[in-house]
């Protein structure tokens, strides 16, 4: 049974739900000063559907870092897909900072390539400080082997 969603077109390729997820990490603006000295070590760890499939470099003694890295991942159904960025930054002694992140349901996400530019980066706690710039595509195919959509389960 095809269940017909109800965003998509009616062309065939719209309602494949499997694909890969291009996933660009281009760069943060304005990034919080936490380090008493210097401006700060941040990088990026991207969360998809609870699991961690990617953290930049660090960039050393910036607010404003260029990332500019990007991720493949196999997708098995975008429209139940969630992606988490959390920005961080990198502390010699203790733990990193949270400098705040920012979240995606993927359900609209079709077969377009999607640019966001100054991303608010959020945090329960404080007030959202700094922003992000990331660009998403998504290339719908049927994936048949399941073993290839979820390899730890
Ligand atoms: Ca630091």
């Amino acid at each position: 049974m095809i269940t017909t969603d109800p965003n998509s077109a009616d062309t065939p390729l719209e309602i494949i739900k499997s694909g890969l997820l291009d996933l660009t990490i281009h760069k943060a603006e304005n990034l919080e000063k936490c380090d008493i000295f210097g401006k700060g070590d941040p990088y990026v760890v991207a969360i998809l559907n609870g699991q961690k499939i990617h953290k930049t470099t660090v960039k050393h003694s910036t607010q404003q870092p260029s990332f500019n890295e990007t991720k493949q991942s196999l997708l098995s159904d975008v429209t139940k897909s969630h992606l988490t960025l959390n920005v961080y930054d990198e502390d010699k002694f203790g733990a990193d900072t949270f400098l705040g992140s920012v979240e995606f349901n993927l359900v609209r996400l079709r077969t377009s390539h999607l640019e966001f530019k100054a991303l608010p980066l959020e945090r329960s706690e404080k007030e959202a400080h700094g922003s992000l710039y990331i660009s998403l595509s998504f290339n719908p195919m049927p994936i048949i082997n399941p073993i290839l959509v979820n390899p730890y389960k």
